[in-house]
């Protein structure tokens, strides 16, 4: 279970007052895909991802990065109900998309490097130190229902 304080719900919620998720959306998942190619084979209805370029240009990998942090942003907003929040999508990406939860947490990640990306100095120690703690949050609820 993770915990935010005030201040880091703050330091959140802040921030993501000002992320456009349809460029940090798409981002975020086209950049996972380039760095752990191996994620691409969930995606393989989506086209073109044969290279760098390929990928970042991709329409279907942006539509989809938005997507994804649309429901990211769900978890800003329950972030004291993580798994409740995620529970659904949970059992989807375990049954039916047969994603590997390791993969939660990469895209955590990665989202936090987008946003290093985007905000410059403003991503402060302790906003990345909150962001942190919502990423591995939303993975651990992702990877909850899994059996
Ligand atoms: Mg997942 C579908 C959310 C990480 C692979 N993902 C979806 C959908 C949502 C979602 C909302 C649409 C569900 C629906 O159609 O009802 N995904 C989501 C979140 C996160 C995440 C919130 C992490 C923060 N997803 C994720 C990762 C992978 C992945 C890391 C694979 C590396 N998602 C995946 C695939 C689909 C979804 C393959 C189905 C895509 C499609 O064919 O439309």
């Amino acid at each position: 279970m993770v915990h935010l304080t005030a201040d880091e719900k703050n330091a959140v919620t802040g921030l993501w007052s000002k992320v456009k998720v349809d460029d940090v959306g798409g981002e975020a998942l086209g950049r996972l895909l380039v760095v752990y190619p191996w994620t691409q084979r969930f995606f393989d209805s989506f086209g073109d991802l044969s290279n760098a370029d390929a990928v970042m240009g991709n329409a279907k990998v942006k539509a989809h990065g938005k997507k994804v942090l649309d429901a990211f942003a769900e978890g800003l907003k329950n972030v004291d109900n993580l798994k409740g929040t995620f529970a659904k999508l949970s059992e989807l990406h375990c049954d039916k998309l047969h994603v590997d939860p390791e993969n939660f947490r990469l895209l955590g990640n990665v989202l936090v490097v987008v946003l290093a990306r985007h905000f410059g100095k403003e991503f402060t120690p302790q906003v990345q130190g909150a962001f942190q703690k919502l990423t591995l949050g939303v993975a651990t609820a992702l990877a909850h229902k899994y059996h």
